[in-house]
């Protein structure tokens, strides 16, 4: 990367500047007191901001220097106490490993849902059935606690969020999870066996058929040992369809598929829709095939990566890839269905288009029409046709690289191209037909018309909206969906630098709400800090679309198979311990205000099996059951069956107790775990 295309810190001497003719230009545009006032609350940050007690809402206004647009600002974000937000924004927390939810426009944090990392409020991991889920995405029979997520993906339904499942992927180490939007609970980690590292995920057809992962660093299949100089014989990328099951709620491994491509490293992908429907795009970068070797005398990969002015667009035709894997024509690769690279040529279902230098994010657009790639070392957006595509498949002429795969004629494919700013990362859509791309050395969104058949004024740059600072992705309500619904947008924002308290020098990254209702500039109304990990892709559905349930359906119920326990027990006194040997199982009730039985007293190296059932109806009825010592910890909510399975090898006396406050009782719900030593 040149400096001149590194971010800019934003609060070096530069941009201090450049913010300053910003406020300039502001000032002689707008009345001199609305610029003061401006000024007034970026010296604000220092200032105390409590307003008196008691004071009026226009003495707050005045004590505070709220501008008009700050007033505003407040006001649509602002949410009364019970009423509920019209959105919910799905998004990851990079290396936290976990799903944040969060209502829109309060930008309030409703959840954090436990996906790949233990969570010992959620129960997660510590001894239920989720552990299941964790170690069903065990590397090479590895437990693994953590992950780096990045985009999440709701399920779709003729292109449009159905509000039933979301998936997730970890780029670390090669997994997609999936949660299930009735409990909002994860419910299945698959592990990719054909690659380590991944990027290109998850992104799922309009019918969520299947849910797209690809490769970000090419390993050799598999993750088999092999040196670095036999990187273009012996590497591989992979371009991964994950078939799922909605009626089950998980993927099935054994009627996925993957193809095999070369170790171009693959970037971010879309479906296709509409016309394009049954077509999925990936972005790629090092095309140069480079490897590191700082040691040996190699450039840096930053240096490496860059040579060439354009990498490869991979366009696939995955219901043609379907077909050529019910036909046999794949290979079984570490026991999955993977078709080869010649395979996929002769078939035709695997092609490349040029693309300009390094690209990041791939966009569909809404009636799947255009595929929007955003270069990140270059300052425009590319718009290829579908359409033109096509012909330009008809017409046959490739070129081919050097594994045989063919090349499509760039400018054949191309719509247009727009001129955005520095660093264009992702884009979105609403429903004015704009897009929105995120500038991640400009510190800015961008707001751009399309073309025909969307606008008549299209492919053009309309304004730039300065954000705080350096952001990644940007999420619009429901803006990569066929029916984007405009209103709010959220910038995701890497660095927060100067927005918030200092707390330390690790900072949160900061979410910024913005309007980007029709027929009026965008503009920012709120700043949420994210300090739980690092929101890399969200997705904002209507809350509307989420059915979730507020009790489980019926009491026993095991969330894990998503029905009634055969060990659940239904009533109180149907309580009971049973002792076989050196088993020792227990059938348990929790109630407000006991856990019965609340004596269970085993010997030393017993195995216990102990079913819990939340027997309460009540909303927000949950129970925590908490064995210190054991390193378990449940969390039963209303209606909920889980079971624990351990050996008790550790003699002495354990309390178990109730971890939620859950009456006034609360403290009195416990019991003794008694084991006997050994003699
Ligand atoms: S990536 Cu993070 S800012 Cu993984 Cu989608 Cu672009
Ligand atoms: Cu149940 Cu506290």
């Amino acid at each position: 990367m040149s400096e001149q295309l590194r971010p800019k810190p934003p609060y070096d001497r530069s941009r201090r500047v450049s913010r300053r003719r910003f406020l300039g230009v502001l000032g002689a545009a707008a009345s001199l007191p609305a610029a003061s006032a401006l000024l007034g609350s970026c010296n604000a940050l220092q200032r105390k901001e409590t307003p008196k007690l008691g004071a009026s809402a226009e003495e707050i206004i005045k004590q505070r220097q709220l501008t008009p647009e700050d007033v505003t600002a407040a006001l649509m974000t602002y949410m009364p106490s019970g009423k509920y937000d019209e959105y919910l924004m799905f998004s990851s927390t990079g290396h936290g490993g976990q799903v944040l939810v969060h209502g829109l426009p309060s930008m309030r944090l409703l959840k954090v849902i436990a996906v790949f990392t233990p969570e010992p409020w959620q129960g997660y991991g510590y001894g239920g059935s989720p552990n299941r889920v964790l170690e069903g995405g065990s590397f090479r029979g590895r437990p693994l606690t953590w992950a780096d997520t990045h985009h999440p993906a709701l399920s779709e339904t003729n292109g449009e969020y159905d509000g039933q499942f979301l998936f997730i992927n970890d780029k670390a180490n090669g997994r997609v999870a999936v949660i299930d939007l009735r409990d909002f609970e994860t419910k299945q980690i698959v592990k990719n066996p054909l690659l380590v590292n991944e990027h290109g995920g998850c992104f799922v057809t309009p019918n969520t058929e299947y849910v797209l992962e690809a490769d970000q660093y090419p390993v050799p299949l598999g993750g088999e040992y092999a040196p670095l100089n036999q990187y273009k014989e012996k590497y591989r990328g992979v371009l991964t369809f994950w078939k799922f099951d909605r009626q089950q709620g998980r993927i099935v491994p054994e009627e996925s598929f993957a193809i095999e491509t070369p170790p171009y490293w693959h970037d971010l992908a879309d479906a296709g829709k509409g016309p394009s429907e049954g077509w999925a795009f990936w972005n790629s970068i090092n095309t140069e095939l480079a490897v590191p070797g700082i040691l040996e005398g190699r450039p840096a990969m930053e240096m490496a990566t860059t040579q060439r002015d354009m990498d490869y667009l991979h366009v696939v035709n995955w219901r043609k890839a379907e077909q050529v894997v019910a036909a046999g024509k794949y290979e079984e690769v570490q026991g999955f269905k993977l078709i080869r690279i010649e395979t996929a040529v002769e078939e035709g279902l695997l092609y490349l288009i040029p693309e300009p230098k390094s690209p990041h994010g791939v966009d569909v657009t809404p009636r799947g029409d255009y595929i929007v790639v955003a270069g990140k070392l270059d300052p425009h957006v590319t718009v290829y046709s579908f359409e033109k595509i096509q012909q330009a498949i008809a017409a046959g002429q490739f070129d081919h690289d050097e594994y045989g795969i063919p090349i499509l004629p760039f400018e054949q494919c191309l719509e247009a191209q727009v001129e955005l700013g520095l660093g264009p990362l992702h884009t979105q859509f609403d429903d004015q037909g704009y897009a929105y791309t995120s500038l991640f050395l400009d510190s800015a969104v961008a707001r751009w018309a399309l073309g025909k058949p969307y606008r008549e004024d299209g492919w053009k740059l309309v304004e730039k909206l300065p954000v705080h600072y350096n952001i990644g992705h940007l999420a619009a309500v429901e803006g990569d969906t066929a029916k984007p619904a405009g209103t709010f947008l959220v910038a995701h924002n890497k660095w927060s630098v100067d927005r918030f308290s200092l707390l330390g020098p690790l900072l949160p990254q900061n979410a910024q709400l913005i309007d980007i209702g029709p027929d009026r500039p965008m503009r920012l109304l709120y700043d949420s800090p994210i300090g739980i990990g690092e929101p890399h892709y969200a997705q904002i559905i209507k809350a509307e679309r989420i059915k979730a349930w507020d009790v489980y359906p019926e009491v026993g119920w095991n969330p894990e198979t998503q029905s009634v326990d055969p060990n659940a027990v239904l009533k109180v006194g149907e309580e009971r311990i049973e002792r076989r040997g050196k088993t020792v199982e227990i059938w348990g009730v929790l109630l407000r205000s006991q856990i019965r039985p609340d004596v269970v007293e085993v010997e030393e190296g017993d195995e216990v099996i102990w079913h819990l059932t939340n027997i309460e109806r009540a909303k927000d009825a949950t129970h925590g059951f908490a064995l210190g010592g054991y390193n378990i910890n449940l969390s039963l909510e209303p209606g909920e069956t889980q079971t624990l399975r351990f050996v008790a090898d550790m003699p002495g006396t354990f309390p178990f107790y109730c971890t939620e406050f859950c009456s006034a009782l609360h403290l009195e719900m416990m019991g003794y775990f008694l084991v006997k030593p050994k003699r």
